[in-house]
């Protein structure tokens, strides 16, 4: 009587497992097609740029900016990166010294054929271009500029946890970018004031002998409507690069936002990049060469929040980095 019973209980509970997997123990398997690029989630890069502006302006030395910092770092940990706190230290145009913490957040850290992607993850400490100069002083939100990439960047660090990549990509967020010499500033001028944290980081990769085939940085990609137009200094160090993402966004029906006309030459974190660490990089970056001020009228302003974040720009921005990645 013991033995029939305790077989019964077996048999019953092995039917049970098998009709909760739908008769087949790999069902869930089939489902992952190894040879498809991952959808990229507007919404879920919306949250990330949400969740970055909610800290309020993110300046460096500030309360703020260390709690987004920690942010930053616990989600790259939870999907599963390896992660590496840059701490320096660099000279402001005043020639104050600032502290700055360059955020690296790296896959597949033993692949030889690496990608580098890149945004700035600090705001501007002064709102220099607002119409109104009582604000002239007062620090941005920074949605645009450059929540927006980092948004890019922690869903794009999602999906790398979702399906490893063939290649190895390193994310790295730059410090300090934005507080290049203030228009208000009327004292000794000092050079290459922007950009401090990947100039910074561009001299330890130098000594580290850090390679990446090449690396593209996303700066003001979340704007409606935006348009990217090829860069210069993009096209003058990395022309192959360009050509690879605006190919790449072009065959995903993206040719409206990615202009397959030349832009500006604008002096951001790609140019020390280039320059310094000997990396070919890109910039994705929304200038207008056409229009009157170049970037959004909200750019440096205290209005750079919220109500300027698309879902579909960063959606297109980001699809297209998963393209370049998904087909090495
Ligand atoms: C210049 O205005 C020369 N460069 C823009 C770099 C920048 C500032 N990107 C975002 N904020
Ligand atoms: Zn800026």
């Amino acid at each position: 009587m013991q033995i029939p019973q305790k077989f019964l209980m077996l048999l019953f509970a092995t039917c049970c497992l098998l009709a909760a997997c739908g008769g087949k123990p790999n069902a869930q398997k089939q489902l992952v097609d190894t040879n498809s690029v991952p959808v990229f989630s507007g919404d879920s890069a919306f949250q990330f740029v949400k969740t970055q502006v909610a800290f309020g302006p993110r300046v460096p030395g500030t309360t703020q900016h260390a709690a987004c910092a920690a942010f930053l770092d616990t989600t790259f940990r939870r999907f599963g990166a390896e992660v590496t706190i840059q701490n320096g230290e660099a000279t402001l145009y005043d020639g104050r010294t600032m502290r700055l913490k360059n955020i690296i957040a790296s896959y597949n850290p033993q692949a030889s054929k690496r990608l580098l992607l890149c945004a700035h993850w600090d705001t501007r400490p002064y709102a220099d271009q607002d119409k109104n100069p009582a604000n002239h002083h007062k620090p941005i939100l920074g949605a645009n500029d450059a929540a927006s990439g980092v948004g890019v960047l922690l869903e794009v660090a999602r999906q790398l946890h979702l399906k490893e990549p063939t290649i190895g990509v390193d994310i790295v967020l730059f410090d300090l970018e934005d507080w290049g010499t203030p228009e208000f500033y009327t004292g000794p001028q000092r050079e290459d004031t922007w950009c401090l944290g990947s100039q910074y980081w561009a001299q330890q990769s130098v000594k580290s002998g850090y390679k990446a085939e090449f690396g593209i940085l996303l700066d003001m990609v979340g704007a409606p409507n935006a348009q990217f137009y090829k860069e210069q200094i993009s096209t003058y160090y990395a022309s192959f690069a360009v050509e690879k993402v605006w190919d790449a966004a072009q065959s995903l029906g993206f040719g409206s936002q990615f202009v397959n006309q030349s832009g500006g030459a604008i002096t951001d974190d790609h140019l020390y990049v280039n320059r310094v660490a000997n990396i070919p990089c890109i910039d994705i970056i929304q200038y207008n060469p056409y229009s009157a001020t170049g970037f959004g009228d909200y750019w440096h302003t205290l209005d750079d929040t919220m109500k300027h974040i698309d879902k579909n720009t960063l959606y297109v921005v980001g699809q297209t980095l998963l393209q370049v990645i998904y087909n090495p």
